[in-house]
């Protein structure tokens, strides 16, 4: 499978129309001074109205599969009761095209936009109650789009929902609590995910289902004994605690000594719930992390270093070495019987030549190498079953606003006109070879 990928809030805009209630992105970018440019999803790129000419743009891609994901406030304005069925029509219309063009369509249940009211109620995610409200939310999607959607994701990336959320306050819902709150959350999330994978087997016959997680190959800055302590304290608390979670007895248990009476309450029939059987893992990779002993999030007490080569506007290294590691290390260590890299990508300052076109070299040259390593990684042994670049278009990249370009496909925001870029071409290629 090789696709593109995108997320609601990212790219619909149309936040107040055909019934949509407000999310917890809608305030937080209304916030002033939480934006790095100071613009907000509003428009967007005006995806709920222009959805058609981009399912378009994915034919001329060539790609087989397109990862989206869906609004839980379109569906359930206040996060729970009535349904909005102009929401779901919004959403099955989409996939009846994607389907008729040939394009998988691989849908996300949660990324990153809470219904506000949901927020309001008890902290969002710190209210164990929102795992019946997930699984609600999950029910009334896949009653009306699982005999369509055979690839469901539940959550996605919930490491940076619950700390930059709730403890960074770098994301919405922009707190800055204490560690107790991010492992609550994150408890939570993960719980939600559980009753997600039940509800979903049960509404979407045959369907593969997963989660994504944002996942880092961790490297010392150097072989001191601090470095290295720091480098495993760091992999503990972003891969191995959903990992071990997911795959193995529970939280890892060297973190959970270390976090303390911040660790969360695990009460029986947690753990089973957050073991609920899967069928693929989703992975979410931009870079690697290398790391040295610090002050940054303690107790885990890790910093991170930047080692000379080349960096992307993100300050992101490109290490395209560290996809094809972190996706042998998952299969050397869990049982994992599938694996889709679920979001790869660059951003790069982009700029349309007298030609009328994009020339992002460096971003081909990212997806090149990526996908080479990908596939070295598959080549031995490792299951991966697709491919999904970051980003179908470029967007609105959270609290950076629309000052990043991940796009495959350049958006003029002013305009909402749509050009493929260099890097879409080489997509295409890629697609092409596959089909051969
Ligand atoms: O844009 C985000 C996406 O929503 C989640 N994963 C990382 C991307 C780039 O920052």
């Amino acid at each position: 499978m090789l696709g593109t990928a995108s997320a609601s809030y990212q790219i619909e805009g149309a936040v107040a129309e055909d019934g949509r209630g407000p999310s917890i992105w809608d305030t937080f970018s209304h916030t002033p001074g939480k934006i790095e440019d100071g613009t907000n999803g509003d428009k967007a790129c005006d995806h709920y109205y222009r959805w058609w000419e981009d399912v378009e743009l994915m034919k001329k891609l060539g790609v087989n599969a397109y990862r989206f994901s869906i609004s839980w406030s379109r569906i359930l304005p206040k996060g729970r009761g009535k349904i909005n069925n102009k929401g779901l029509q919004f959403y099955s219309n989409l996939v009846d095209a994607l389907l008729e063009a040939g394009i998988t369509p691989f849908a996300t249940l949660y990324h990153f936009d809470l219904p506000q009211a949901l927020q309001d109620e008890g902290g969002g995610w710190l209210r164990r109650g929102i795992v019946d409200d997930f699984e609600a939310y999950t029910d009334a999607v896949s009653v009306e789009l699982g005999d369509r959607v055979k690839h469901w994701t539940t959550i996605n990336e919930p490491w940076e929902l619950a700390w930059q959320g709730y403890v960074t306050g770098e994301d919405a819902p922009g707190l800055r609590l204490g560690n107790d709150a991010a492992l609550k959350a994150s408890h939570n999330i993960m719980l939600a995910h559980g009753a997600a994978v039940r509800t979903l087997r049960d509404n979407s016959q045959g369907a593969e289902l997963g989660i994504v997680l944002h996942l880092n190959m961790v490297e010392p800055a150097s072989d001191h004994p601090e470095a290295l302590a720091a480098a495993h304290r760091w992999e503990l608390c972003q891969n191995r605690w959903y990992m071990d979670a997911l795959y193995r007895e529970g939280y890892p248990s060297e973190m959970v000594k270390l976090f303390g009476r911040d660790a969360p309450e695990v009460i029986p029939g947690d753990m089973e719930q957050i073991h609920e059987q899967i069928d693929f893992l989703g992975v979410n990779n931009y870079r690697r992390s290398v790391v040295a002993a610090g002050n940054d999030l303690p107790p885990v007490n890790m910093r991170r270093v930047s080692p000379p080569g080349e960096y992307t506007e993100m300050g992101w290294e490109v290490h395209p070495e560290g996809l094809y590691k972190i996706l042998k290390w998952v299969h050397a260590n869990y049982p994992v019987p599938r694996v889709y890299v679920t979001e790869n990508g660059a951003s790069f300052i982009d700029a349309m030549t007298p030609d009328g076109k994009i020339h992002d070299v460096r971003r081909v040259a990212y997806l090149r190498d990526h996908i080479e390593n990908a596939h070295r990684a598959m080549r031995e042994g490792v299951p991966l079953k697709g491919y999904f670049a970051w980003s179908t278009m470029d967007n609105f990249e959270w609290a950076y606003g629309f000052s990043r370009r991940f796009g495959v496909v350049y958006i003029d925001f002013e305009t909402q006109r749509r050009t493929i870029k260099d890097s879409g071409r080489f997509l295409s290629k890629v697609a092409k070879t596959i089909r051969r």
